[in-house]
């Protein structure tokens, strides 16, 4: 059985659009994933201070991998990529984020879906929103209209 997962992409270092298409092209090859779309990209500058602007965008794939196998395949990518967990909120290379995962809601200890800050993050509605139905609801009932509404398009740039 396969589920339609999103997944948000960010990078702020070492060329981040060759980051996330080199990202996007490894999300298709990964056993039992398909790549179904992809948002444009979206630059913005990062939500704390001191750091390079983002580059950000959003994937659909469907997947037949569970979502913690899909998460450890996620962070495979990421460390291929050459991203180095130094600090939490720090700078890097990649950051790739399960963002939805079918009609789930978990809460584990290392998943959280729907992603816990998605709501508030214009770089990942925008993106998200390019690639649902306008009536298209989180698996928790919240409606992508509603998010949108209370979450401004400021300070993105469409790439
Ligand atoms: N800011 C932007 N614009 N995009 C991100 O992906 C992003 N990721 C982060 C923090 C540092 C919170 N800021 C960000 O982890």
């Amino acid at each position: 059985m396969s589920a339609r997962a999103y997944i948000g992409l960010g990078s702020n270092l070492d060329a981040p659009v060759e980051q996330l298409r080199s990202a996007l092209r490894a999300l298709d090859q990964l056993d039992g994933c398909h790549l179904v779309a992809s948002s444009a990209l979206y630059t913005s500058d990062s939500l704390l201070p001191g750091q390079p602007r983002y580059t950000n965008a959003v994937a659909a794939l469907d997947t037949t991998l569970a979502p913690l196998a899909l998460l450890d395949a996620l962070q495979a990518i990421e460390n291929d990529q050459g991203r180095v967990r130094a600090e939490r909120w720090g700078p890097r290379t990649l950051d790739l984020d399960i963002l939805l995962f079918g009609d789930q809601v978990l809460d584990l200890p290392r998943l959280k879906v729907p992603h816990y800050h998605m709501h508030a993050r214009p770089f990942v509605l925008y993106p998200l929103a390019e690639l649902v139905p306008a009536d298209f609801q989180l698996a928790d009932g919240r409606a992508i209209a509603h998010l949108l509404q209370a979450c401004p398009f400021v300070g993105l740039e469409r790439l």
